[in-house]
């Protein structure tokens, strides 16, 4: 086979790329370790920046998030047992975000890859190589139905998340790695309730951080911080709900309506970036290249961040030959990449609960939550970040 663009992965960071190339005349093929239902069942991000929302418009893909998804201008932190919220519209000059789950982006993007029937390989498990990426002509092969096969291509698109092959592909030497690794995790649950404020409510507590998010008016993603050892197996839907009430404030927890969970996971939390995102003719984009902790919403918005880049940079090259953009994605990428993962470190240490933290420490913590309240422009710093910061 031979195309233009390979593309490792189908999440939103390998779907996304795929349908703007395809907008734009640029042959491409997506191998996908996962089946579609596999990579549809995962349950991740819920808030989309500006530049995400405006990039499903531009494939085309933006209708269904347009209808269904919920234009939030504020989110309301709790701390000392009481909420205060955030004006990001008023603070950014009338910017928003769009509370959409990632679920969806990729349903989106799968049907209208479908709809055109791109070619996108599934269920490829763990045969896929990447070769002669450092050459003019690499090539990706894979195994399916017992064959062997062998894309050749001009690029490929490293687009397969932090466990993918694609980084694992580059010479050690020539990757530098940063890591920071959070001492808890995330307990998330996904339930058919109403949410129980009508924006997202992050909440400093005592007993540790908790998340009150939502997919529609009828669907709630709600999340509590749990020891970094924790097992979902350990949390029965009542010891999730019991625990979510005792760190909610008392007007909130009489409104809280629980319900079955439809889904119910652990994610670990860790600060991580590759860099440089590019090698030769091989790309990396997306949790390939750069993981946060979920706190900031920056995670499937840096991807998009760098699919902008790299999309446009492809264009570039296939249509007025100018390499400009691809010899500088890893910068630019990168730079936009570290504010996201800023961002993500700061809100992580504003709003959980450390296990080695010391009484200075905390007290530091509460200074930052009183300062962040006293300040109009500390405010606006975090209501920028959130929404989503210009390129
Ligand atoms: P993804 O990991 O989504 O997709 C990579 C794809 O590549 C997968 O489908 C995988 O199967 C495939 N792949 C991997 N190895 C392969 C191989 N060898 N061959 C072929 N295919 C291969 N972000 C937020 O903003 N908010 C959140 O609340 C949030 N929660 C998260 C919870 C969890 C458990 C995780 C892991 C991430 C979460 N994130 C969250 C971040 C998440 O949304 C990512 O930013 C987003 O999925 C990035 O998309 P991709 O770069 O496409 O990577
Ligand atoms: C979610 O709804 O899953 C979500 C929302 C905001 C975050 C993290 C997760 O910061």
């Amino acid at each position: 086979m031979r195309t233009q663009v390979a593309i490792i992965g189908a999440g939103p960071s390998g779907l996304l790329l795929g349908h703007l190339l395809f907008k734009a005349g640029i042959d491409n093929i997506i191998v996908e370790r996962h089946s579609a239902d596999y990579v549809l069942s995962r349950i991740r991000a819920g808030v989309l920046e500006k530049v995400a929302c405006d990039l499903l418009d531009e494939c085309g893909v933006g209708a269904r998030m347009h209808a269904e998804g919920l234009v939030h201008d504020g989110i309301e932190l709790l701390f000392k047992g009481s909420r205060h919220r955030i004006d990001m519209h008023g603070l950014t000059g009338g910017k928003s975000v769009t509370v959409y789950g990632q679920t969806e982006v990729t349903h989106d993007l799968m049907d209208a890859r479908k709809a055109q029937d791109l070619p996108t390989i599934y269920e490829v498990a763990d045969t896929v190589s990447l070769h002669e990426f450092d050459g003019q002509k690499p090539k990706v092969r894979y195994q399916k139905d017992g064959q062997t096969h062998e894309i050749e291509c001009d690029f490929i698109a490293g687009c397969d998340g932090y466990h993918g092959i694609s980084r694992a592909s580059v010479p050690a030497a020539a990757l530098r790695t940063y890591e920071k690794v959070y001492p808890f995790g995330w307990l998330g649950i996904l339930a058919d309730v109403p949410p129980v404020s009508p924006e997202l409510i992050y909440a400093n507590t005592g007993r540790g951080f908790a998340l009150c998010s939502m997919r529609s008016k009828t669907r709630s993603r709600y999340y509590v911080q749990v020891g970094s050892d924790e097992k979902v197996e350990n949390w029965s839907d009542d010891a999730f709900w019991g625990e979510l009430r005792l760190r909610l404030d008392p007007q909130t927890r009489d409104r809280l309506v629980t319900g079955p969970s439809i889904e119910k996971s652990i994610a670990p939390l860790r600060s991580f970036v590759a860099e440089p995102m590019r090698f030769g003719r091989l790309f990396l984009a997306g949790d390939a290249a750069h993981i946060v902790p979920p706190t900031g919403a920056r995670g499937l918005n840096s991807a998009a961040s760098d699919i902008y880049y790299l999309y446009h940079a492809l264009v570039d090259h296939y249509k007025k030959r100018d390499d400009a953009g691809l010899d500088g994605y890893s910068q630019k990428a990168l730079a936009r990449v570290w504010k996201g993962q800023r961002f993500s470190w700061w809100m992580t240490t504003l709003l959980h609960r450390f296990p080695e933290s010391s009484a200075f420490d905390r007290r530091l913590q509460e200074t930052d939550l009183a300062y962040l309240f006293s300040s109009q422009k500390a405010l606006a710093s975090l209501a920028e970040n959130y929404v989503g910061l210009p390129f």
